[in-house]
């Protein structure tokens, strides 16, 4: 009984040692760990740059492209969305050779490839054809430095360039003639479309404010020789000898008037305002003058700035047109962002809004795809260095003189209606 009365006891002790545990809890169900969120997908724009980087335009060519890779290359460091997709850019650079023929070849290359944009050409030559198959395309193009102004007259609502155009520039030169007391003047053109161009607009000022032109030569963007033309020169003692052509044939030029003994002044535009140009000249290109689209680096709040990083970045120095070239990259990124894609068909009517602080200052498009106010300004060479004179213009581009027919075989770019671009 005793027995009995203790395994009693045990199992009721048991059973409320087991009540005293509670109920018997169910294991928790695995909690799922935080889904890890989707990668971003990523998109590579590609963005075609076109210049000569070839020929006795190279120096120029790299110096664009230079511009331009600087900018991808801080855009790509900003981990830009768009669209929902993070953007990596990527610089798709053709060689033109600054040949009206090869120009409309890589433009062709470059629509094939389905660029997202296209920043160039670096001369109105090849600019001029390329515009026209960049228009059939779709693809917003914007020119660094081809200052004619029959690229923007067309009426392709895919055209703009980031600087003054030559019926600025050349009023604004002849001004400075007129202004300098010349009083006769000979014009020398390359008979590209930039330099017959810009001499055209040169003669129709220069001679609108009095100056006589005693003479008109023409020589070619691969001559070398032009002791022919300026012994010609020469006899007319021409106060201004003023050349609408580029760099490497300006240099030599410049020394072969002084080594004919030719007093008159040398005056050019931006194709000439350049380091090669005085590298080619010697002294002969000291006291000579020449003018750039824009304002100094110097004066504009993010200029310096921009000089330190591009001789930071690749050890040389500005040449031309890289600070364009830059910019040219930001305006289309800058499109891209407020239209929220970098397809060419709905980022291109945001070109026509832009409004940027750029290198080269404000950047805004009148109806054309000009720059609303493309001031120039003068430089003299000094010392071996360009020394800045004044800066003239800023006015809306007013109406062009008829475009110059381009010599090379390019294919002719038919005249589109105007349409405006916003
Ligand atoms: N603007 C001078 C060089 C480029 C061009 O227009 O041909």
């Amino acid at each position: 009984m005793q027995a009995k009365l203790s395994a009693v006891a045990l199992s009721i002790a048991a059973a409320f040692a087991l009540s005293a545990c509670g109920p018997k809890e169910e294991a928790p169900p695995p909690v799922a760990a935080p889904a890890a969120p989707a990668a971003k997908p990523e998109v590579v724009v590609k963005l075609g740059h076109v210049a000569p980087m070839t020929g006795p335009q190279a120096h120029l060519g790299k110096d664009n492209e230079s511009g331009a890779v600087l900018a991808v290359e801080e855009l790509n460091a900003q981990g830009l969305e768009i669209g929902g997709a993070k953007v990596k850019f990527q610089l798709v650079s053709e060689d033109d050779q600054a040949d009206p023929k090869q120009g409309t070849i890589v433009a062709q290359k470059l629509v094939d490839e389905k660029v997202n944009g296209v920043v160039g050409h670096l001369n109105s030559g090849t600019t001029i054809p390329a515009s026209k198959l960049y228009a059939d395309a779709g693809l917003p193009q914007v020119s660094p430095s081809a200052t004619n102004p029959k690229y923007t007259q067309q009426g392709f609502k895919t055209a703009f360039r980031v600087m003054a155009n030559d019926v600025q520039q050349g009023k604004v030169l002849g001004e400075f003639a007129a202004k300098q007391g010349v009083k006769t003047v000979a014009i020398i053109d390359d008979r590209t479309a930039y330099g017959q161009g810009l001499a055209d607009e040169f003669r129709k000022a220069a001679e609108g404010l009095g100056l006589k032109v005693v003479a008109n030569e023409y020589t070619t963007d691969k001559a070398t020789d032009f002791k022919a033309i300026l012994t010609k020169i020469k006899s007319t003692k021409a106060d201004l000898v003023f050349y609408g052509g580029m760099d490497a044939q300006g240099g030599p030029m410049v020394k072969q008037m002084k080594e004919l003994g030719i007093k008159a002044k040398f005056l050019g535009g931006d194709g000439v305002c350049t380091p090669e140009f005085m590298k080619l000249g010697g002294p002969a290109a000291d006291g000579q003058f020449c003018s750039l689209p824009g304002v100094p680096l110097e004066q504009l709040a993010k200029g310096p700035e921009f000089k330190t990083k591009f001789n930071t970045r690749f050890g040389y120095d500005i040449q031309l047109y890289a600070p364009n070239a830059y910019d040219a990259v930001m305006v289309i990124a800058d499109a891209m962002k407020r239209a929220d894609s970098v397809e060419p068909a709905k980022y291109l009517p945001e070109v026509g809004k832009t409004n940027l602080e750029g290198v080269t200052g404000k950047i805004e498009f009148d109806e054309f795809g000009d720059l609303k106010s493309g001031a120039i300004s003068l430089y003299q060479y000094k010392g071996g260095t360009l020394s800045y004179v004044e800066t003239l213009g800023g006015a809306p581009a007013p109406e062009a003189a008829p475009a110059p027919a381009e010599p090379a075989a390019a294919p002719a770019a038919p005249a589109a209606p105007a349409e405006a671009k916003k």
